[in-house]
């Protein structure tokens, strides 16, 4: 029997401009991307990925953290939290001598950014000293620096800009609505402000979310939409997928459909085409061919090593292979090596 051959719908019938990025997304418009035939929809985030970015690179990032657990606030997913029983033990804010050292080590594995986690709800003033120490240290090893350590002061911003930050990470995690019944220790517009400082002080925007917490497709489009309507797109837009930690209260939450993870990478990317869209947590659950799909949808940027923050991730032999059996390249030198080369 002969099918009917279909085209995929042009994008320009989706009002996606190639020539300027929109800041207006509607939430129907965000919702109808998410509901294309599969293949199209990878497709189109594929055909506008390679527009902006180079086929087949994948930016390698590594993380530390760098004041474990203890946190006040109460992120219903979050080890770090003191209000969930998980058994992390709270730490003190590590050495500058002790971060650079496994900077270099990630920098020796080849990743070209280094990222420094902190479980605060914000960052005390008197830490401030190390942490530009630790911005500094990073950025004369020729690594790109990003820092999470939750909301910001404006002087603290300042001070992290000064010190040569490249990115700030700090997540909007879910639509507004659904935000309110994961977090109740600080608000959405508390985010969103942070989110202003770090822009306006001129350090690259890293802000994503988490799919996977037993929100609703409205939830991952209204995520997506606040991520795309921003003033100036993040630089960087991390798509994590929950991570299951025993004592958390979102533990036991049903696991997503992988291919809703899949859209939620491919409809960042047709959103927000000259971001970089990273396949952050949860690989370690994920089939060689999952993350084949999300590099297929426009992710071009990982976490590498065996740690995120506090749990487990692929180790940095693992995803070489799963690299050479794509065929895909880390990203092979920073911006910084290219100013300090030329
Ligand atoms: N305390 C700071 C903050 O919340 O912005 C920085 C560290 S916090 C751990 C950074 C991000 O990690 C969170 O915004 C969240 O998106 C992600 N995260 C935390 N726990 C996670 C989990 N169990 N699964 C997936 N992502 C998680
Ligand atoms: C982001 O969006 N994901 C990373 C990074 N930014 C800081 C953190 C993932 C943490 C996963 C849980 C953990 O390891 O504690
Ligand atoms: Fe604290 Fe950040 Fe974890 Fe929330 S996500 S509990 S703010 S470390």
């Amino acid at each position: 029997m002969q099918h009917e051959v279909q085209s995929t719908p042009d994008i320009k019938t989706l009002n996606i401009h190639n020539d300027g990025l929109r800041h207006d997304w509607s939430r129907a418009e965000i919702s109808d991307l998410f509901d294309l035939p599969l293949m199209d929809l990878i497709f189109q985030a594929q055909t506008v990925h390679r527009q902006h970015f180079p086929a087949n690179e994948v930016q390698v990032s590594s993380l530390l953290s760098i004041k474990t657990g203890g946190c006040p606030e109460d992120c219903a997913y979050c080890p770090q939290s003191s209000h969930h029983n998980t058994g992390l033990p709270a730490a003190k804010l590590l050495q500058v001598q002790t971060v650079l050292e496994e900077a270099q080590r990630a920098k020796d594995g080849g990743a070209t950014r280094f990222c420094m986690g902190g479980a605060w709800r914000s960052p005390k003033d008197r830490d401030m000293d190390v942490i530009t120490a630790m911005i500094e240290g990073v950025n004369d090893m020729g690594m790109e620096t990003c820092m999470t350590l939750g909301m910001l002061s404006p002087s603290q911003t300042i001070r992290l800009k000064e010190a040569g930050l490249d990115y700030y990470n700090h997540n909007v995690d879910s639509s507004p609505e659904y935000y309110e019944k994961i977090i109740t220790t600080r608000t959405y517009e508390d985010r969103l402000n942070t989110l202003a400082l770090v822009r306006d002080a001129g350090i690259n925007v890293c802000s994503g979310g988490i799919v996977g917490m037993g929100e609703t497709a409205n939830d991952r489009t209204g995520m997506i939409q606040t991520l795309a309507n921003l003033p100036e797109h993040p630089g960087s837009v991390p798509i994590n997928m929950l991570v299951h930690v025993e004592g958390t209260p979102l533990n036991k939450t049903e696991p997503l459909d992988n291919f809703d993870f899949i859209r939620t990478i491919a409809v960042s990317k047709l959103t927000m085409p000259a971001s970089v869209v990273r396949l952050s947590a949860g690989r370690l659950e994920m089939s060689d061919e999952m993350q084949a799909m999300c590099f297929m949808a426009g992710a071009s940027s990982i976490f590498a090593g065996s740690k995120l923050l506090t749990t487990e991730n692929p180790d940095q032999k693992t995803d070489m292979q799963l690299f050479e059996r794509l065929g895909l390249k880390p990203s092979a030198i920073c911006k910084k090596e290219h100013q300090k080369a030329s």
